[in-house]
């Protein structure tokens, strides 16, 4: 099940719903500018009353120099966690590989809110700056959760170590 906690961008809600139609799951939705903290846990209680294997839970793009917006990310987990003491079972930062180095103040003060346990490093179609992914990785220790390598929804793929490593020195695949 998806949960559209980005109340705030006007297109990010009807771009999710079709996500989820294409790939034939569920929907939890509320009205422009409602408490994403608040929408979260009613998707949980929904995804639990349905015995939905996974929830999702897309929350708004923000900046790290927005205070208000990153305390609104720490909300989102106090709240959820009135349900489920041990939720967030995942929380993964999705991050653009067009920002470059950027990246690493970017994990460095989300870290700092909320206990980020993985990466997805978006647009390595469109740029030749995946290296920053080695230098994520060895820095924070983080595990690579997905790539994205265009925009259908077969892009979005598990990392390889080995075929990105590959891949980003320019050798054939294996
Ligand atoms: N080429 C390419 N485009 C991508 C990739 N991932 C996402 N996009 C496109 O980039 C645009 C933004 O993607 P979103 O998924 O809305 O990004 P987001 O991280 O949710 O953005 P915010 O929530 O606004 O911060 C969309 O048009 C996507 O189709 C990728 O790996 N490669
Ligand atoms: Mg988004």
């Amino acid at each position: 099940m998806l949960a559209a906690c980005d109340t705030f961008r006007a297109a990010a809600v009807e771009q999710l719903r079709v996500w989820a139609d294409r790939a034939g799951a569920g929907f939890v939705s509320g009205k422009q500018g409602a408490d994403p903290a608040g929408l979260a846990y009613e998707a949980l209680e929904k995804a639990r009353a349905e015995k939905s294997d996974v929830l999702l839970i897309d929350t708004a793009g923000r900046l790290q120099n927005k205070k208000d917006l990153m305390l609104e990310l720490a909300k989102i987990l106090r709240v959820i966690r009135k349900l489920d003491p041990s939720a967030p079972h995942s929380v993964l930062l999705v991050l653009d590989a067009t920002v470059g180095q950027n990246a690493h103040s970017q994990v460095e003060i989300f870290r700092e809110i909320v206990e980020v346990n993985g990466l997805v490093i978006t647009k390595l179609d469109g740029t030749a700056r995946g290296g920053v992914l080695v230098a994520l990785a060895e820095r924070f220790k983080l595990p690579v959760a997905a790539i994205g390598v265009g925009e259908g929804i077969d892009d979005l793929r598990p990392f390889d170590a080995q075929a990105f490593a590959r891949n980003l020195l320019g050798l054939e695949a294996q």
